[in-house]
């Protein structure tokens, strides 16, 4: 199928500002859809609000556009009713880190089959520029006109921490990679947290003196390396990419499968 055949194309021209990176994803998405062969009926979108979260509307499957920081919620309900269903969450990193933080860490812990791609700018976009958990120590922001003073959450190490079974980050920059990389935390069964680095040059571009999207995108072809890269030795500060866990764990509907399985026979 063509890429329109996954699209809405009563709800373009869509929202997004020329250059931004959610854009890319949501094309990545599609391919990696494409390429796994999951019939259009047997996928779920849920998402929160924000830029990120338009990628519900415009994708034609089964979508459910929610409220900010409560898509992985709706998600595990979706997940817990209709296990045999795939059910994917695109999430701003406002969305993932902020209002949703504590439905990202629950959902790891749980192991709920969900593919949550986090589409992190490190910026709140939808609302004007304010600073989220991602925005770097020092980064300007609207409400950071003299810099940030919070660290941010290193988004990998957070998803490990709380338990994710898979966990991978990628940047809009490397597309190709990013495709693969969808396509498996899609396959692994068990709870999936895919980083991908995207650029917002309206708000965090233009505060933090990118003078282009292109300039963004060539930030993130100089300053990432593969995971276990020599130059990475060389250079401790590049950001790694690549698939950091993929573990094989009890998955949660089916735990709760079974918990049903022995209510129904009486304890
Ligand atoms: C409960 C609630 N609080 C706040 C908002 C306002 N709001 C909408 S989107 C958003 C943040 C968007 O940033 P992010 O999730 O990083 O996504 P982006 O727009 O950058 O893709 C906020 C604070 C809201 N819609 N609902
Ligand atoms: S404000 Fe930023 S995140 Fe939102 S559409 Fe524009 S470039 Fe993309």
């Amino acid at each position: 199928m063509a890429v329109r055949d996954y699209i809405r194309e009563r709800f373009f021209p869509h929202l997004w500002c020329p250059g931004c990176g959610h854009g890319t994803i949501m094309g990545a998405m599609i391919r990696a859809i494409e390429d796994l062969g999951i019939r259009k009926k047997d996928i779920v979108i849920v998402s929160g609000i924000g830029c990120s979260s338009r990628i519900c509307g415009y994708l034609d499957f089964h979508t459910l556009h929610t409220l900010h920081g409560r898509a992985l919620a709706f998600a595990t309900g979706v997940k817990l009713s209709r296990p045999e269903l795939t059910v994917l969450v695109p999430m701003g990193d406002g969305d993932a880190f902020s209002i949703g933080g504590n439905h990202l860490i629950h959902s790891a812990r749980r192991n709920v089959d969900v593919t949550a791609i986090i589409m992190n700018n490190s910026i709140y976009g939808m609302t004007g520029g304010q600073y989220s958990p991602s925005t770097g120590y020092g980064d300007f922001a609207t409400t950071a006109p003299y810099g940030n003073i919070d660290r941010p959450f290193d988004v990998v190490k957070l998803a490990m921490g709380a338990g994710a079974s898979f966990v991978a980050r990628t940047t809009a920059y490397h597309v190709t990679s990013m495709i693969k990389i969808i396509e498996k935390a899609i396959k692994h069964k068990g709870f999936s947290v895919v980083e991908v680095l995207s650029q917002c040059p309206t708000y965090y571009g233009r505060k933090n003196k990118f003078a282009s999207a292109v300039e963004m995108l060539k930030h993130y072809k100089t300053h990432t390396t593969p995971i276990g890269s020599k130059e990475k030795e060389k250079n401790p500060e590049l950001i790694e990419r690549g698939i950091f866990v993929q573990e094989e764990l009890p998955e949660y509907c089916e735990e709760y499968e079974k918990i049903i399985h022995m209510a129904s026979q009486g304890g």
